[in-house]
């Protein structure tokens, strides 16, 4: 009689194990909004998500203050400790360090896309001090074979005026794949990695300069509504959430 109960409890175990393993998956944070929902107490800082499921644990910083909070940062520029002039890959796959600068990565931003509908903040601030920044109401990112095309809409002004919107509909290039609307490469002229146009309004993965400089015409980290094309900011950094 015991044995038989054993027998029926293991294979009861045996049929919920792989049941339980297919599901973890769906517990597991996509962006910082799920770990808010999960905890709102949590503060701002660094966690883990993973935007293409259980295998893509990522390291990224979560915004839980401006405006609400619930952000999950995919851009960020600060200090310039971190190279931002990369091939394809890099931006395809990700760079730098959460808990300073880096980018999240183009595939990542893709599979957020697909999953939920995001709106996009982007913060920045000067050498003086002096805050500003940039809403979109919608923003998503197309896949790799339409070469990680920008969908960016529904502009709100937080001081810093509109750079980003005449990138709309846009590919992403890199110095080692161009797909800018250019006969030249953006990439190369402005030494960075973004959504060029011809070539851009604003350059936040350009060179990190300090401050005011005109000694390369517009490669620096700027947003052209704010500050022009020769003023690299101090800060700058594109965060995204789950429209409610
Ligand atoms: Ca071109």
């Amino acid at each position: 009689m015991e044995s038989a109960l054993l027998q029926l409890l293991s294979a009861l175990l045996l049929f919920l194990i792989p049941v339980w393993a297919s599901c973890a998956p769906l517990i597991l944070p996509v962006d910082c909004s799920d770990i808010y929902n999960h905890d709102n107490s949590k503060p701002s800082g660094v966690y883990t998500i993973y935007p293409i499921g259980a295998t893509s644990a990522v390291q990224v910083f979560c915004d839980m203050e401006s405006l609400g909070g619930r952000w999950t940062v995919f851009q960020r520029r600060m200090d310039g400790s971190v190279n931002f002039y990369r091939p394809w890959g890099f931006y395809k796959e990700g760079f730098g360090n959460a808990h300073g600068e880096y980018w999240l990565g183009l595939e990542k931003l893709f599979h957020l896309s697909i999953r939920k509908k995001y709106e996009l903040l982007v913060d920045m601030e000067d050498f003086e001090g002096n805050k500003a920044f940039a809403r979109y109401s919608s923003f998503s990112v197309g896949p790799e074979s339409y070469g990680y095309t920008l969908h960016v809409s529904g502009f709100s002004d937080g001081g810093a005026g509109d750079s980003l919107s005449p990138h709309n509909g846009f590919k992403f290039s890199t110095f080692d794949k161009d797909q800018d609307g250019t006969e030249s490469s953006c990439a190369r002229i402005y030494l960075g990695g973004f959504w060029y146009s011809a070539c851009h309004s604003n350059n936040p993965n350009g060179v990190y300069r300090w401050g005011a400089d005109d000694t390369l015409h517009a490669v620096g980290v700027e947003w052209g509504t704010w500050k022009g094309h020769n003023y690299s900011l101090k800060a700058i950094s594109f965060k995204i959430r789950p429209v409610q």
